[in-house]
């Protein structure tokens, strides 16, 4: 039945207002998706066929179950390099090291002021995920064509370029949500106030372009600065909603690949390119982070419902708070359509927010959206098992567990 599935899922993708670049084609020049009208009628039937399918998995588990049973649902879960099982994170962080040194080396500047704020978030308190995934990519694909396993200095500064583009975007992000903290610690706006984030935010996003510049790949350059236009373009999806429910997934899901997975995506495809000519490879590693980005952050939307402010450093319930629907939001109000009218009003009025925490909590919402992912996380591992074994094309595919089974 799963694999039907995903024939299916794989027919009629959820990108068909929106061109992604394909394999071999950086920029805008992707595969068209499908007929917009078409594919909004797929998106309708993957939602409701997705909805079946995840009630009658999920009804089976509980979510810690769940989280505690990957393992069984992968295929690809084992290492099959034949080398010893490697944390992904201990791996990726051996071509890490002064990552954040190096950063802030590219952060060089005066006023005193600015250089403080824009090294802030550059302290080594977050997770490093994108970098981990960038140089691991890095070496799976040059591995996979000459079998060398190491890391090029272009590929080494897409991993602190995807670190960079990411902290600017969450600079830039609290201002608009008006965010009081972040991992733990006041957030720039909070410190040094609005105007002086955003311009924070747009320095660290030039220091980004000029390291990019310096590499001097008109691809890599194209691929990398289609993340920034995504960026923009799915923030901006998020200060809209949808009024027709049956739209409401699909938006989501194209605000979610935008916000968070291109960048992911593009810097595996961009060390692709740096390390092997082959658009097969460069595909691979694309679909590989596209997926995994897009689990990313359906995770990210469960723990907001199940996760505390201390373990993630940051608010919860904050999606809500904002007045934003996501997965475990839209899942439930398939169960409790009453949350319709709540998330037409984008839970504004006073009770909303509570009522709709106990709606999902009382619902499957957590558990349909975290299968969700685990099935993101499952067409990651296909593809990237689609290249020659190596250490870390292994650890690739236990880092698609982690995401699924993080807690922060
Ligand atoms: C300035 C390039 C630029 C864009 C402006 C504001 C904006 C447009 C985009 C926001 C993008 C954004 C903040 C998406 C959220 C992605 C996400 C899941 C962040 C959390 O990532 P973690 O958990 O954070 O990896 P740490 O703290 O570990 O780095």
């Amino acid at each position: 039945m799963a694999s039907s599935w995903w024939r299916w899922r794989h027919g009629c993708s959820w990108r068909p207002a929106v061109r992604i670049p394909g394999p071999g084609s950086p920029g805008r020049t992707g595969p068209p998706g499908p007929h917009p009208a078409a594919a909004v009628r797929a998106q309708m039937s993957c939602f409701y066929l997705m909805k079946s399918l995840t009630s009658a998995c999920l009804n089976m588990y509980s979510i810690s179950r769940l989280h505690h049973t990957t393992s069984a649902v992968f295929c690809y879960s084992k290492p099959r390099s034949g080398e010893k099982y490697t944390d992904p994170f201990q791996l990726g962080r051996r071509y890490l090291k002064g990552l954040y040194e190096d950063i802030r080396k590219e952060l060089l500047i005066s006023p005193i002021e600015l250089k403080e704020m824009s090294e802030y978030y550059f302290d080594g308190k977050g997770k490093a995920f994108r970098p981990v995934i960038v140089v691991l990519m890095a070496q799976a694909c040059n591995s996979h064509y000459n079998n060398s396993r190491d890391v090029q200095a272009s590929q080494r500064s897409i991993a602190l370029i995807a670190e960079m583009i990411h902290t600017a975007s969450l600079v830039h992000d609290d201002v608009i949500d008006d965010a009081s903290s972040r991992r733990g610690k006041h957030t720039v706006n909070k410190i040094w106030g609005e105007k002086k984030a955003v311009l924070a935010g747009d320095l660290i996003l030039s220091a980004a372009s000029i390291a990019l510049a310096r590499i001097g790949n008109t691809t890599v350059i194209s691929i990398l600065t289609q993340v920034i236009e995504d960026l923009v373009r799915g923030e901006f999806l998020q200060l809209g909603s949808k009024e027709n429910e049956n739209e409401r997934f699909a938006h989501y899901l194209e605000k979610t690949f935008k916000k968070t997975a291109s960048l992911i995506a593009n810097s595996c495809k961009a060390v692709s390119v740096l390390g092997c000519p082959d658009p097969v490879v460069h595909e691979i590693a694309y679909q590989y982070g596209k997926n995994v980005g897009i689990a990313f952050q359906l995770i990210d939307d469960v723990l907001d419902f199940t996760s505390c402010s201390e373990q993630m450093g940051k608010p919860t319930s904050a999606d809500l708070k904002l007045g934003l629907a996501t997965g475990p939001v839209l899942f439930a109000c398939q169960q409790f359509p009453e949350m319709n009218a709540l998330i037409m009003r984008r839970f504004s009025l006073p009770g909303d927010v509570d009522r709709a925490r106990q709606y999902v909590l009382q619902s499957d919402g957590v558990q349909q959206t975290t299968y969700l992912a685990q099935r993101y996380c499952h067409e990651a591992v296909r593809e990237i098992s689609k290249l020659r074994p190596s250490p870390e094309r292994d650890a690739l595919i236990q880092l698609s567990e982690t995401v699924l089974t993080r807690d922060k």
